[in-house]
């Protein structure tokens, strides 16, 4: 085991560099080539890889530090490390890239001497000293043919690995050529661009401007310029980052891979770090806002059907509103039920989600409640009574009979068409509203079915139900009738595909073709999911129910 010191290696023209990102901690275990810190200047972030694997000792930076190529960033107990003393070696990379910088000032003044002699013509712009990065891919085009740009205008980013760094305008002037496209991959000394009209290339501007370019001097980019067609063009390196490009995303290159891979606009994150800088916690925190529908990206927006339909992702609704009640009077507070907070939800879910339509008939019930008061009066001693409930049951079940698509479920593309017949009837219990459910209604006579549901209706009063008394509903049935009203909508028990609300009967005038005659007739309100159901086979479906009331010998035809 050897203790080794990880240096920053040379990271092109950049003197000094702030530590934005400590990527591990003392006691982690890293490979080689793993990321250690992030670094950050105006126009490039960087990550600086461990030259070897080992265990992380000491590290030697603090967030906000300034480093530069040579600092220690942090110790290692390196087991593949030659010698203890391995520290220039660990760093490897460093000197062994630095080579180049070194002869930087005596190659110095060529740069400058170039560019001040293309004042006014073509000025090449190459890529400057990038530090230990090869190949490094093109990005981002920030700038096209014809652009005006400014001195230090970023011109393109490049990205690899492990640094991301945006290539500036080493003057001001009219982009005449770009030599690459997004996807190429460029090295220090490339030609990227060329610009016209450059009214002052930064070779005239003194010393910082010039200074950092001396370094490209020294590299490849010469024998390049060199190359270059024509003669009145100069070749300059590219200037040395200055302020930012306004508006461009600000993230290191793991955070842009990041949001890559997600498919997220990164312009569109708000960074919550220094100068705005956005972190992956960032990227998700967006990604989380977007899938959960509270906001959306630019191109969802575009999407969005035009008059403010929204994007079909949310309800995209007002907040609920928070209202001090207190301020208007005394109030009392009270927690929901359990079966309130269950069933609220469920029907909130079947009402957004479910197309309702609700068809309003009424049927003829005369002749039924007259047969019903006499039946129980002939049967008072059975201790069962009959009630008008039980008929509609076995009604809807002879609807269902004969309208199928009434007796289904959706899911997804496919109908599920149930060939049994088990009827749900709403019924209010001190704690709510509970469904219990008569099973194979189509094998069972009015009395049972009554008896059944005077059970079931005693057993949700006690709030005895288990779940198998509420399962497995094809339809269901909602009466008010003993309490009043008109006509009402019920929500459909999802997922069953239709519910027949009934309120309560009273006499009414009839005209029976000579004259009005009072008749009982019954309010029918049918709703159904037009998913499913058309609008006539609704209708049929109450008129056929009706008619089942009206003249119940039909249930049997
Ligand atoms: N028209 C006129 N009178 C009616 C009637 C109707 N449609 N339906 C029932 N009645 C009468 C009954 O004949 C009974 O009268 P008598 O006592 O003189 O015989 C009285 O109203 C009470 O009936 P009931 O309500 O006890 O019995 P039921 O079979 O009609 O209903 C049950 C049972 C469990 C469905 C009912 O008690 C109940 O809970 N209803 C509420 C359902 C509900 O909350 N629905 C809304 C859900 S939101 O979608």
């Amino acid at each position: 085991m050897a203790l080794v010191n990880i240096q920053v290696p040379d990271i092109g023209d950049f003197d000094e560099v702030g530590v934005i990102e400590l990527l591990v901690k003392p006691g982690d275990t890293v490979k080689a080539e793993q990321s250690l810190i992030t670094v950050e200047s105006d126009k490039a972030s960087m990550e600086i890889p461990s030259s070897h694997a080992g265990t992380i000792k000491e590290i030697k930076v603090a967030l906000g530090d300034k480093v530069k190529q040579g600092s220690v960033i942090v110790v290692l107990e390196s087991a593949d490390a030659g010698a203890p003393a391995a520290a220039p070696a660990a760093a490897a990379p460093a000197p062994a890239a630095a080579a180049p910088k070194a002869q930087a000032p005596a190659a110095a003044p060529a740069a400058p001497a170039g560019a001040a002699a293309a004042a006014s013509g073509p000025l090449e712009v190459r890529v400057p000293d990038i530090g230990d990065f090869k190949d490094v891919a093109v990005i981002e085009l920030l700038v096209k043919v014809g652009d005006t740009v400014k001195l230090e205008q970023s011109l393109f980013t490049v990205e690899s690995d492990k640094a991301s760094m945006e290539i500036p305008s080493p003057a001001a002037g009219v982009i005449k050529e770009l030599k690459v496209k997004i996807g190429d991959t460029v090295n220090i000394g490339d030609l990227v661009a060329v610009l016209e009209g450059a009214a002052a290339p930064e070779a005239s501007a003194p010393a910082p401007a010039a200074a950092p370019a001396a370094p490209v001097a020294a590299a490849p980019a010469p024998a390049q310029a060199a190359a270059a067609p024509a003669p009145a063009t100069a070749s300059v390196p590219a200037h040395q980052p200055g302020t930012p490009a306004p508006g461009l995303p600000h993230a290191s290159p793991s955070v842009r891979k990041f949001a890559r891979e997600l498919g997220v606009p990164l312009e569109e994150v708000k960074g919550t770090g220094p100068k705005g800088r956005i972190s992956q916690d960032d990227v998700q925190a967006f990604t989380k806002q977007v899938m959960s529908g509270a906001t959306q990206t630019k191109a969802q927006a575009a999407k969005a059907p035009a008059g403010g339909g929204g994007s079909g992702v949310g309800l995209d609704l007002l907040p609920w509103p928070k209202v001090d009640f207190t301020k208007f009077g005394t109030v009392e507070r009270k927690d929901l039920s359990r079966i309130k907070k269950i069933s609220g939800a469920n029907l909130h879910r079947n009402w957004v989600v479910i197309p309702h339509v609700t068809n309003h008939d009424d049927a003829d019930i005369t002749d039924l409640e007259a047969f019903r008061v006499q039946f129980n009066k002939e049967n008072e001693k059975s201790g069962v009574k009959v009630t008008m409930l039980a008929f509609m049951i076995k009604a809807a079940v002879a609807a269902l009979k004969k309208f199928p698509e009434f007796n289904s479920s959706l899911d997804g593309d496919q109908l599920v068409l149930k060939q049994y017949f088990h009827i749900g009837f709403a019924a209010d219990t001190p704690n709510g509203l509970v469904v219990p459910v008569i099973r194979d209604a189509d094998k069972k006579g009015i009395v049972q079915i009554s008896q059944e549901m005077g059970d079931l209706a005693k057993k949700a009063r006690d709030g005895k139900l288990g779940p198998a008394d509420m399962t497995g509903g094809c339809f269901s049935i909602s009466s008010l009738g003993g309490i009043g009203g008109r006509y009402f909508t019920p929500i459909i028990n999802a997922p069953e595909v239709a519910i027949m609300g009934v309120c309560k009967s009273s006499l009414e005038p009839k005209w029976d073709g000579k004259q009005f005659a009072p008749r009982l007739m019954l309010p029918l309100s049918l709703s159904w999911d037009h998913r499913v159901i058309d609008g006539a086979a609704a209708a049929r479906f109450n008129v056929y129910f009706a008619s089942l009331l009206a003249d119940f010998r039909r249930i049997v035809m």
